[in-house]
């Protein structure tokens, strides 16, 4: 006996399928039926990447911000489940100055970006911040962080993130 499936199953839609399946024997005369129960269990497969919740943050800070500020919290959501689900947070460095990327850290858990050092001149800054899950393979989106630091009244620091997701 072979069962056909003629639709994909999506983990993050359903995770199980019950049904019954009924077997007759080819007698003409008093035909018995036999009916048993199959359930299918799916396993999940890392299939979607990290998406960041916002388009854009903004966030103010003044000019002088002192090191281990936290600056915002950045988030990317993943619909699988487990590991392929569980989000990591690092900053580009190949996609950053590297000046502006030492002035920041992130915590690669909770996605809170800090400063590392005090924010003492003012300029615009890109961040780039990686959210990678931890599904094999890895699957990661790219946010991109524009940050600026005015001198004048008032003194701000705005940031906006881009979701991008990789190739
Ligand atoms: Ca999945
Ligand atoms: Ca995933």
């Amino acid at each position: 006996m072979a069962l056909l499936f003629c639709s994909l199953f999506d983990y993050e839609k359903k995770t199980s399928y019950t049904f019954f399946v009924v077997a007759k024997d080819g007698g003409q005369k008093d035909i018995k039926n036999k009916t048993v129960q199959v359930r299918i269990n799916l396993s999940d497969v890392n299939d979607n990447p990290p998406v960041f919740t916002e388009m854009a943050y903004r966030k103010n800070l003044t000019l002088n911000t002192p090191m281990n500020s936290l600056v915002l919290r950045v988030q990317a959501n993943d619909r699988d489940s487990g590991i392929n689900g569980e989000v990591r947070y690092s900053l580009n460095v190949s996609g950053t100055n590297l000046a502006t990327y030492n002035m920041f850290r992130i915590d690669e858990v909770s996605g809170d970006l800090y400063t590392r050092q005090a924010l003492t001149t003012a300029g615009v800054h890109m961040i780039q911040v990686v959210a990678t899950d931890m599904g094999t393979p890895a699957l990661g989106s790219t946010g991109r962080l524009a940050g600026k630091i005015r001198a004048g009244l008032p003194q701000e620091y705005g940031i906006l993130i881009n979701d991008k997701k990789d190739p």
